[in-house]
């Protein structure tokens, strides 16, 4: 080769180099993003173990603890467990561990609200038990399964919200399509996981009751007497009291792989897209409409709504995802943390406080895995950052009073550990760890995988 044909070479090597280097100093650092993750969890587990050991929550301004209820159901190990396997927190899982089978008995007296101790809970020890293959996990999902069972003993089959875990007893007929639906994932496990069809059935049917009285034109509403079967509220949205019941037909589908699922969640999101999509001006939302005549009742959209993109992905309407992402971020960036409502038609604030929900992250988390584009990532960063920004206390992470503000107030739902933190980290680690081919998370993020 001439000397001036080798320069040019080396020239165009070294250029190509130096443009490389650039991208790289532009592109986030994900190694690094999953570790400050991590780092977070482990601060937030250091305060629950000073303040709130043996308890349900932290309570993270006061360093105290909150129980839900009369006794100690271990809400916080119990919901954390599976993201200090996934994150190889090897010692906190220990503790964890030993904590939850030396202390956790649900032979108690009390009234629990069915929902929130099926999707933290029940879904929180199957995921336990598939990740980590103590046998304990599962005979402790056996035992709270039976002792939930009784919920769904109404003249309709739908549950009642609440049951008693010692006699079965249940009160409150007055339940919502994501407390009767979100259910399914887990009861539906333990049937598959236990070779007794019980669970499966009763959760089925009470989701498929609901889909039966949903209305001519497809949607259901927020309230529905489980003993009547009479809607008592005929709002339709996709926000809390509805949200999960489309995200469990979807995917209990994935999951299971049973057809029926699958036709009710595509009737449903027809519907749903048809009179609940309101494409505007200032972005893409899903608003408020009466179930029987589809008219538009309330331009609002917040926090919760935020894991309409992420479903959608699993859905296969992944442009539509997108749009809504755009929306979701737009929320966020409002002021510089998203509040838990906004009326977007004139994008204020109508409920300002911020509880530490995973959604938005969670979406951009589905998003990243789906297209592979920066900008998801760089959404999630921005998020996460701004949660650390002005949720951190000494022993973990508040919730906000008001995200114009950013005052915090005393309080950290256990979805911060078992949800917030888990998409967080699955954002930035890489793509083949619990990839969505074989995993199917429930919907307070605990992987469930077909192990039968
Ligand atoms: C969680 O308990 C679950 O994600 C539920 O489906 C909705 N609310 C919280 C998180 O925001």
């Amino acid at each position: 080769m001439k000397k001036t044909a080798l320069l040019l070479l080396m020239l165009l090597v070294s250029a190509c180099n130096s443009g490389e280097t650039e991208n790289d100093a532009a592109a986030i650092n994900k190694q690094e993003m999953a570790n400050q993750v991590k780092a977070e969890f482990v601060h937030t587990w250091e305060g629950y173990k000073e303040y709130a050991w043996g308890h349900d929550d932290l309570k993270p301004v006061s360093n105290s603890y909150h129980d839900w209820y009369e006794a100690s159901l271990l809400m916080t190990p119990v919901d954390a467990f599976d993201t200090m396997v996934l994150m190889g927190l090897d010692e906190e899982a220990a503790e964890a561990k030993e904590l939850i089978f030396s202390e956790l008995d649900f032979d108690q007296d009390m009234y629990v609200q069915n929902f929130e101790i099926t999707i933290r809970l029940f879904g929180g020890l199957l995921s336990a038990y598939q990740m980590d293959g103590d046998e304990r996990f599962l005979a402790l999902a056996e035992d709270l399964g039976q002792r939930l069972l009784p919920a769904f003993d109404s003249p309709t089959g739908m549950p009642y919200i609440d049951v008693n875990l010692r006699t079965g007893e249940t009160r409150k007929p007055v339940n919502n399509p994501a407390e009767i639906g979100t259910l399914m994932l887990e009861f539906g496990t333990l049937s598959k996981l236990t070779g007794d069809p019980v669970y499966y059935d009763k959760a089925k049917k009470a989701i498929t009751e609901v889909y039966n009285r949903r209305s001519d034109i497809g949607l259901v509403g927020t309230m529905i007497n489980v003993e009547t079967g009479e809607w008592t509220d005929t709002s339709s949205h996709i926000s809390g009291r509805i949200d999960s019941y489309y995200e469990y037909l979807l995917k209990a589908y994935l999951l299971f792989g049973d057809e029926d699922f699958k036709t009710m969640y595509d009737e449903s999101i027809k519907a749903v897209n048809e009179y609940l999509l309101d494409r505007t001006d200032t972005g893409t939302w899903y608003g408020y409409a009466d179930m029987n005549t589809g008219e538009r009742t309330q331009t609002y959209y917040g926090a919760l709504d935020a894991f309409m993109a992420g479903m959608l992905v699993l859905g296969d309407q992944v442009d539509l995802a997108r749009e809504i992402q755009d929306s979701n971020f737009k929320m966020w960036q409002l002021h510089g943390i998203e509040p838990e409502s906004i009326d977007y038609s004139t994008m204020e604030v109508a409920y300002a406080a911020y509880a530490l929900r995973p959604e938005n992250i969670e979406s951009a988390f589905y998003l990243y895995r789906e297209t592979g584009e920066q900008q998801y990532l760089e959404m999630g960063k921005e998020m996460f950052e701004s949660i650390v920004e002005y949720c951190k206390t000494e022993s973990g992470y508040a919730q906000l009073a008001d995200v114009r503000t950013k005052e915090q107030s005393d309080a950290m739902h256990s979805f911060f550990l078992a949800e917030t933190l888990k998409y967080s980290y699955l954002l930035f680690v890489d793509d083949s760890v619990l990839p969505l081919d074989e995993y199917v998370f429930n919907t307070e993020a605990h992987p469930l995988t077909k192990t039968w």
